[in-house]
């Protein structure tokens, strides 16, 4: 079975993260990286590990067409398959990613995982905008398996990637079951003292009709 998991290698170490990026990529579908890592490794991070895994870049891009533009072809330039963006700047700054290279995926956030992370998120207008740019898929949140039905009912087959499995309380098997594709694990993996079993723990412990 192909996996349903994605790594948030959100290790500051340059090094160690390299580490744990070659000893889970069995395991993982993806690698998410972010500003933690790659304000501390550069750019160049990515290129290494898009040599053995698909990396999305979850740089939450939220600005202007033209800025949305520069940073997507910096990240695909780098080798990212992927780059994750906020909905809110409206449909010409996401249209802008989508036109830099139409093949990369383009993840759109729905609403966020933490306390009160829903609050300023209007899900139904964001999966609508999600559908009008042709994006890839979705954000939406492990903590709130709800929210994930609602959004899987509003995207239909575009792919839904949660985060907050793990620490921030939710489980892989409702988050799947509620409608979500992959789930998105960080803290649970890189800190733990054996990533690549934790890896795997997290890539197994659920079941899927198919
Ligand atoms: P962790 O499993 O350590 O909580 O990491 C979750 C990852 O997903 C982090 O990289 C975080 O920035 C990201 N994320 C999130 O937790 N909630 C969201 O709503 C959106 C995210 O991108």
């Amino acid at each position: 079975m192909a996996s349903r998991l994605v790594l948030a290698l959100d290790e500051t170490d340059p090094v160690r993260a390299l580490s744990i990026a070659r000893e889970v990529s069995p395991f993982v579908a993806k690698i998410k990286i972010n500003y933690p890592l790659v304000l501390s490794a550069g750019l160049e991070i990515v290129t290494e590990i898009s040599k053995f895994s698909n990396v999305i870049c979850d740089f939450k891009v939220a600005d202007i067409p033209n800025t949305n533009r520069l940073i997507a072809e910096a990240v695909f330039n780098a080798g990212a398959s992927g780059i994750i963006a906020h909905a809110f700047p409206g449909p010409e700054s996401l249209k802008s990613i989508r036109d830099v290279d139409p093949e990369k995926d383009l993840y759109v956030v729905i609403t966020m995982s933490h306390p009160k992370g829903g609050q300023f998120f209007n899900i139904e207008e964001f999966c609508s905008l999600a559908l009008e740019i042709g994006a890839t898929g979705v954000v939406a949140p492990a903590t709130r398996p709800d929210d994930i039905v609602k959004v899987r009912k509003l995207v239909g087959n575009l792919e839904i990637i949660s985060p907050g499995v793990g620490v921030q309380g939710g489980n892989s098997q409702e988050t799947l079951n509620a409608g979500a594709d992959f789930v998105i694990v960080g803290r649970g993996i890189y800190l733990s003292d054996n990533p690549s079993e934790a890896a795997k723990k997290y890539s197994t412990d659920f079941t899927i009709d198919d």
